[in-house]
């Protein structure tokens, strides 16, 4: 089943068919012990709804902080050694890559998150922009995985490139964060073989696609959600983005007006414009 946010409340999507959570927040949600059983109860007791509209969606997101984490994949390993070999930064990659506990970073509170179908932003001091998209973990104020959804972790690579101790400014600015359409609330975790994919369009054409599956991430999720939770407290839960595995050649950079598109089997497609 499927979590969306409308401007009026929370809407769960079972099959075709999708039902009114009322006046139910995540927030309230995340406290129940299992959710997933908690929404099917809300769906055998509920009638459908006769229509809903899946635009004008909003991030599926209230108090809950986002974090990431990084250097889960190869690919992020390799490119950050490249883009950091001049200031000295290129060890501190590979070192992450393989050590016992990984790399993990705040990257937003709700109000710089951008939702489906509205603009992210790559920073106005930024030269080399890239979105990474990455599959993000919704997680309980109890540390357990509930559900599972899309984000975008927009970064300006020459920043982070220039020296390592500017991740956070790299990371975190308004609208350096998407997350959506919706929340896929499970019990099991994702299969290894569930692919992610990104296309991004200029002027309706695509200039970059590219596909990885969750069999290449190097860490467990649940792992990285107990390191996450250990001596630190969510009393909302929280979102973990779990890295990407697609980067865009070094020649390639976002502009205003890009469209990045990113699906997930089973979640959907993100899709929104850079401002
Ligand atoms: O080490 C910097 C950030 C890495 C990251 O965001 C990623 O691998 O996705
Ligand atoms: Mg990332």
């Amino acid at each position: 089943m499927i979590l969306y946010r409308k401007t009026t409340g929370w809407i769960v999507e079972e099959g075709k068919r999708c039902h009114d959570l009322n006046e139910r927040s995540l927030d309230a949600l995340l406290d129940h012990d299992d959710l997933y059983e908690y929404l099917a109860s809300q769906i055998a007791s509920s009638d459908p709804l006769e229509h809903f509209d899946p635009t004008s969606l909003e991030a599926p997101i209230e108090h809950q902080e986002v974090w990431a984490a990084g250097v889960t994949y190869y690919r992020s390993r390799s490119a950050r050694i490249e883009e950091s070999k001049d200031s000295g930064g290129g060890s501190f990659y590979d070192r992450v890559y393989s050590a016992e506990r990984p790399e993990l970073f705040f990257k937003a509170q709700a109000h710089k998150v951008a939702g489906p179908n509205s603009p992210v932003r790559i920073r106005s001091d930024a030269r080399w922009s890239v979105p990474e998209p990455e599959l993000v973990l919704l997680v309980n104020p109890r540390g357990s995985i509930v559900g599972y959804t899309i984000g975008n972790d927009v970064s300006s690579r020459d920043i982070e490139g220039a020296n390592p101790l500017y991740l956070p400014q790299a990371k975190v600015y308004d609208r350096s964060c998407a997350l959506g359409p919706g929340v896929l609330v499970e019990r099991s975790p994702l299969p290894p073989e569930t692919q992610i994919s990104m296309e991004i369009l200029r002027d309706e054409r695509v200039e970059f696609s590219a596909s990885i599956a969750l069999s290449e991430m190097k860490r467990d999720p649940q792992t990285l959600v107990e390191y996450l939770y250990r001596d630190q407290s969510f009393p909302h839960g929280c979102f973990l983005l779990t890295g990407t595995g697609i980067i865009p050649p070094d020649a390639f950079t976002l502009q205003s007006g890009d469209l990045i598109r990113i699906s997930i089997d089973r979640i959907g497609t993100l899709t929104n414009r850079v401002a």
